[in-house]
């Protein structure tokens, strides 16, 4: 089934210059980016998009590092789109990603983990829709 994933290259990886690679990764895992802009998430972008997490002790040091410097967001379409593109990020904690994976590859650490992505259909439907509206994606 043809799905739709929002995905974010986080500040440890732009500030590295390394957003050509993690697209590379994603392309050839057989995800098209169909929407795509560099922002600097505002302090209260960075708490709305994770307020999931809001009750966890690492809800802080998250939103800090989110706003320390420019993002990319995109929106991916691919078959299975969410699942393939957390398969290719890895798992959250670098050290346990599989090599191969994004975060394996190019993480700097657990907070500092490079990329994004929806972990369900529902929360990728909210997260595209928090970033780009239906005319922004041109596929
Ligand atoms: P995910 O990005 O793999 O979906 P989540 O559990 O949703 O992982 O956590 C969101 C983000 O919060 C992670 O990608 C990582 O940047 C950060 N994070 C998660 N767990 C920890 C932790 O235990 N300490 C510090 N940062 C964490
Ligand atoms: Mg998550």
């Amino acid at each position: 089934m043809t799905e739709r994933t929002l995905s974010i290259i986080k500040p440890d990886a732009t500030r590295r210059n390394i957003c050509g690679k993690i697209i590379s990764m994603l392309e050839d895992a057989g995800l098209r980016v169909i929407a795509q802009k560099r922002i600097h998430l505002t302090e209260n972008q960075a708490k709305n998009f994770y307020s999931v997490h809001s009750e966890s002790p690492f809800y802080q040091e998250l939103c800090e590092f989110m706003i320390s410097g420019p993002v990319v967001v995109q929106v991916l379409e691919g078959e299975n789109a969410i699942n393939r593109n957390r398969d290719v990020m890895g798992a959250t904690n670098p050290e346990q990603a599989a090599p191969g994976t994004i975060r394996k590859e190019l993480a700097v650490s657990l907070t500092e983990n490079s990329v994004h992505g929806s972990d369900s259909p529902e929360n990728a439907a909210v997260e595209i829709a928090f970033f780009f509206s239906d005319t922004d994606i041109v596929g």
